[in-house]
């Protein structure tokens, strides 16, 4: 493990010395932070359920703090509590102070810009969640949000929230048939979307893509289309309606339905290693204490502070910290509709000048591709009210860290590379800005309530004491872990709980060092990570298998300079489909997952390596495409290996 004597970067002087430069870090050293996690680790039920009362609103008090476990994953935090997300985001700060932003909106387009108090957001929340009521719409049923970057999708969120309705989110990157796929699963009644998207100086047919989704979702009974360009877009009474005229009918306050603390707050589909996607699903209570914990500590969000992340609202990092975190602890955040580099690789700082933005949350794929463009786009913009920088969604490699630090950062702000899944609700590894010193490439050290064990993947031996090598699983519950998988259960059991008898088990690889830091290493199952999006083999291989004259496909994931990882795919032919073309297996993709999901590369090939019993053997394809022939391991249970050759000549042919 090389990495572990990289350079140790103390936690940085602005953010000690708050005489000069307020405020003081919520947790201002080493020690205070191992305080804090050996009493959440050692007394879970005093901590959480201390923190439960500080930081959430209770219309009924809980009086267990934790019950169940790992065995049946029956978890649930703070059972007999009431609560609702809604009220803890937005009422009890619309009461104590209606003025302050609640959102900020950067348009596509700069200049484009506009806020949202409080006590704005609690009447549009309202009027909103009165319009979903009178569809009938009531506690447990699902609504899917298919909406471009508008503070209108924040609103969505909330007014389901608020009526105890699971939203689903699915990001509008998303194609038809992915999008009719989830809303079909989850049996969403309604979906609210848009007419158009714009990103990028790009449209995006939002509304044609719902329309061509719905040919299959016999549940659907209306779709609410928010007006966001004005363009004439396909409109089909009466099962259509405009947002902005249902709102108009109705008053903007709308009482909160109190939920217990386990009740859904809302399902988001996830790549998982076989099949079709996950639902995960979070539950009200343990989720906001989750999102909002993490939001004060690892991002250190004090009173006044801007907090900007540049995820899309379809992901869950955009769930738990541009919505959930900040709004239950009462932040300003960013909403951003735009690219990094429209209209120019300057936009994220134009955006963090204009808004003095002091959290700035981003990934490696944007900080990579920022840095190949050059630092003279970062200069001239002032950067000087940034205190915490963070990156999340893949391995940061050091370059691009270091970059981060210096170029953005200007040393002197805290880089917090922070490990989570969609799984896990919120940060799980992650320095503390004032806390942790911090290595380039390691996600350091474990958040409050986490504790991180390293098992070795074929004993399913603890792997005690540094330096050692592993899977990363979890001992404990925390309380924003996800609760189940939509509808099945025994699929949330067989994911996540059984592959190690009392452990949680996240799929990634890591190290820790001699220092006892953390090194997320990547999946360790057939998940692929492109710019962030979890993608897994098998969705790509059905999205081209799909087609009518694939016979077979495989698909994996190669490092990628920019986008970490890209998906090449090795597709072989009916001999009926003997003319087909890569375009149109490129197109076959786009259709079936999005256009984030394209493959790079297409091979045709005479076949694929398989067993014996008929796997496909990916790791062989791995090393061809690396240009490691000469390791491919080994091959005694490869059923014909005349195929190799043809392989490894393809690739050479191609590259
Ligand atoms: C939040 C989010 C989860 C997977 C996860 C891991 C990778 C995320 C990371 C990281 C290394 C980090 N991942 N953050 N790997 N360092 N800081 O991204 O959720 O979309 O569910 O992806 O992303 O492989 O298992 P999700």
């Amino acid at each position: 493990m090389s990495t572990e004597h990289s350079k140790i970067h103390p936690v940085p002087e602005r953010l000690l010395d708050a005489k000069k430069v307020p405020p003081k870090p919520h947790i201002d050293s080493f020690e205070a932070y191992q305080k804090m996690y050996r009493k959440s680790i050692m007394e879970p039920e005093a901590f959480w359920g201390q923190l439960a009362k500080e930081l959430l609103h209770w219309h009924k008090p809980f009086e267990t703090v934790l019950s169940g476990g790992f065995d049946y994953g029956d978890i649930a935090w703070f059972p007999e509590g009431e609560l609702n997300a809604s009220y803890n985001c937005v009422d009890r700060h619309a009461l104590a102070n209606p003025d302050k932003v609640a959102i900020i909106y950067e348009g596509d387009e700069p200049g484009n810009d506009r806020t949202i108090t409080y006590g704005e957001l609690l009447r549009d929340v309202g009027r909103l969640a009165n319009a979903l009521k009178s569809y009938r719409l009531r506690k447990g049923d699902t609504v899917a949000i298919y909406m471009p970057m508008v503070p209108e999708a924040i609103i969505a969120f909330l007014a389901c929230a608020r009526l105890g309705i699971i939203h689903s989110v699915v990001f509008a990157g998303f194609s038809a048939e992915a999008l009719r796929d989830r809303i079909r699963d989850a049996s969403s009644k309604l979906v609210i979307t848009a007419d158009e998207g714009r990103r990028g100086g790009k449209t995006i047919h939002i509304k044609k893509i719902v329309d061509e989704a719905l040919k299959e979702c016999p549940t659907v009974e209306h779709v609410l289309v928010y007006q966001r360009t004005g363009s004439d877009v396909p409109f089909k009474s009466p099962r259509d309606l405009w947002w902005h005229e249902e709102i108009e009918k109705q008053r903007p306050y709308c009482p909160p339905e109190i939920v217990n603390s386990e009740d859904a707050l809302f399902l988001l589909y996830t790549s998982g290693s076989t099949g079709k996607p996950k639902g995960i699903l979070h539950t009200t209570a343990g989720y906001l204490l989750g999102a909002a914990i993490t939001f004060k500590y690892v991002f250190d969000y004090h009173e006044g502070d801007v907090f900007g992340c540049m995820a899309d609202i379809g992901w869950i990092t955009g769930h738990t910290y541009i919505v959930y975190g900040s709004l239950c602890y009462g932040g300003t955040t960013v909403v951003f509709e735009s690219t990094p580099i429209y209209p120019t690789p300057s936009r994220y700082w134009e955006v963090v000048a204009k808004h003095k933005i002091t959290q700035f949350y981003t990934a490696p794929t944007a900080i990579r591709l920022l840095r190949r463009l050059g630092h003279q786009h970062v200069e001239g913009h002032d950067l000087s009210s940034l205190r915490v920088i963070g990156s999340v969604g893949e391995p940061i490699n050091p370059e691009a860290w270091e970059w981060y630090n210096e170029v953005v950062g200007k040393g002197k702000c805290a880089v917090v590379d922070t490990y989570w899944q969609t799984e896990t609700g919120s940060i799980v590894i992650s320095p503390l800005p004032g806390a942790i010193p911090t290595k380039p490439g390691s996600a350091t050290v474990p958040f409050f309530g986490v504790d991180p064990v390293i098992l070795d993947p074929t004993s399913g031996e603890e792997l005690h004491g540094n330096g050692v090598e592993g899977v990363l699983v979890f001992k404990q519950p925390w309380p924003s872990m996800a609760r189940t998988v939509y509808n099945n259960h025994n699929r949330y059991l067989d994911t996540y709980l059984k592959p190690y008898k009392g452990y949680y088990y996240t799929g990634d690889g890591v190290g820790r060092d001699e220092d006892g830091y953390y090194w997320i290493r990547g999946r360790v199952d057939d998940v692929i990570n492109v710019s962030g999006h979890r993608l897994s083999t098998a969705e790509i291989e059905s999205a081209l298998v799909a087609h009518d004259g694939v016979a077979e496909a495989a698909a994996i994931g190669v490092s990628h300079e920019i986008t970490g990882q890209a998906v090449h795919a090795f597709v072989t032919l009916k001999a009926r489909g003997e003319n087909t073309e890569v375009k149109e297996l490129v197109l076959q993709v786009q259709k079936g997952i999005g256009t984030f999901a394209a493959p790079k590369k297409i091979y045709l090939v005479p076949d694929l390596p398989k067993t014996r019993s008929g796997k496909i053997m990916r790791r062989v394809l791995r090393k061809v495409v690396a240009g490691e022939s000469d390791q491919l391991g080994d091959l005694s249970t490869l059923a014909d290996p005349s195929i190799i050759p043809t392989l490894i000549n393809k690739v050479n042919q191609e590259q």
